[in-house]
């Protein structure tokens, strides 16, 4: 799963990719060109996990950034967004959107103002634009179509395609409307950018830390079906990420915080993404990892290992809660807890997997 960070000049992009990849980044290979990092998704229920067993090796499950310069601060206008750019978006699954509410002389707004609201409006309206055009153009394609063949798959094509437009031309995102199977299958060849699930990044003022959580609350506007919004300063949050274990906490202590906000924009991503985790312990590894939620314990298996897919019999499973409130997994079994699932049982986030199989 990969999420595409765009955002305008100067709101925060590479100091924050650079941040999520320890950095490692190799920055500005070309101007226009993506940079791709894997990212552990942090989780506590993990770390007690490997408390717990003491295994050889701790395993996060992964998400995967892509930063996608190309924005600019003036309108693509008729011209569109540029070609390299939306080809660079048209394999991630969600978007993250840097925005800045940050001031700093040396490297001025593109559009000189510090106005995070009207940076995501300005967006918006550029990645509307951007689909609009698409839509219009399959649009008249499909309704000469229709009236030459009048093919029943044409014109449900159609019957799909005037919501659409519809849609953009009352300046709202795909993303909030809802598609059937067969009409996500003919919108998946598209990759409709205001489709995509997006993660309003606020990029703030250190000052503004403490009131991080209202200023979140002031951009529930932005919030709701697909969309989310979480900020963080991209600075302090290198910084963070620059110290050592105890001194990045008692830094942490300064600015009144209790975990990196870093940690909250992975999680958040993760959510975005449709994604829970179960886990595997043991003595050689415990490990998290990702699934979709609805995902059932076979295929759950399948993403351990094809095998363990194919030759499916049982999981066994307890819940990580139940684990942590009992203390042992000995103790999860004599209570009923410790339970054995057939393939088609719904796993839940947290829940720990041992799954038997036979090849
Ligand atoms: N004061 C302040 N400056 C920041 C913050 N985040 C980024 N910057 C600075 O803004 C400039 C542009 O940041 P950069 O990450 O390169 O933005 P990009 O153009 O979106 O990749 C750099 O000098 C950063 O140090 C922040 O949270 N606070
Ligand atoms: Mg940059």
């Amino acid at each position: 799963m990969q999420i595409g960070i765009v955002g305008l000049p100067f709101s925060g992009k590479t100091t924050l990719f650079s941040t999520l990849l320890k950095h490692k980044s190799q920055d500005a290979v070309g101007k226009m060109s993506a940079e791709r990092g894997v990212v552990k998704v942090p989780d506590e229920r993990l770390d007690r996990l490997t408390e717990m067993f003491n295994p050889k090796k701790k395993v996060n499950a992964t998400i995967e950034y892509l930063k996608v310069p190309g924005l600019e601060g003036e309108s693509a206008g008729t011209r569109g967004l540029p070609p390299q750019f939306l080809a660079n978006l048209k394999t991630v699954d969600a978007l993250l959107v840097m925005v800045r509410a940050f001031e700093n002389e040396y490297y001025p707004h593109p559009l000189n103002r510090v106005d995070p609201k009207a940076d995501i409006e300005f967006i918006n309206a550029e990645f509307l634009l951007s689909d609009l055009g698409i839509v219009e153009t399959r649009h008249e394609k499909l309704k000469k179509l229709v009236n030459k063949t009048q093919d029943e798959k044409d014109r449900r094509e159609l019957a799909l395609f005037e919501k659409l437009k519809e849609q953009l031309e009352n300046e709202k995102p795909l993303r909030e409307m809802d598609f059937d199977e067969h009409e996500s299958l003919i919108l998946k060849g598209y990759q409709f950018l205001t489709a995509k699930p997006v993660l309003y990044v606020l990029n703030i003022e250190e000052s503004q830390i403490p009131n991080a959580e209202e200023i979140e609350r002031e951009f529930t506007a932005y919030t709701g079906k697909n969309a989310a919004v979480t900020s963080l300063s991209a600075e302090i949050e290198k910084e963070i990420s620059e110290l050592e274990e105890e001194d990045a906490k008692v830094f942490m202590e300064d600015l009144g915080i209790k975990e990196p906000a870093l940690h909250k924009l992975i999680r958040k991503s993760y959510e975005l993404l449709g994604l829970i985790s179960f886990f595997t312990v043991g003595e050689d590894e415990c490990r998290s990892w990702p699934i979709r939620k609805g995902t059932n314990a076979q295929k759950a298996a399948g993403v351990i290992h094809t095998d363990l897919e194919k030759g499916f019999i049982r999981a066994e499973t307890v819940h990580y809660d139940d684990l942590i409130r009992l203390g042992s997994m000995a103790a999860c079994k004599e209570q009923g807890l410790l339970r054995l699932e057939g393939k088609d049982y719904i796993v839940k986030d947290g829940d720990i997997l041992n799954i038997r199989f036979n090849v």
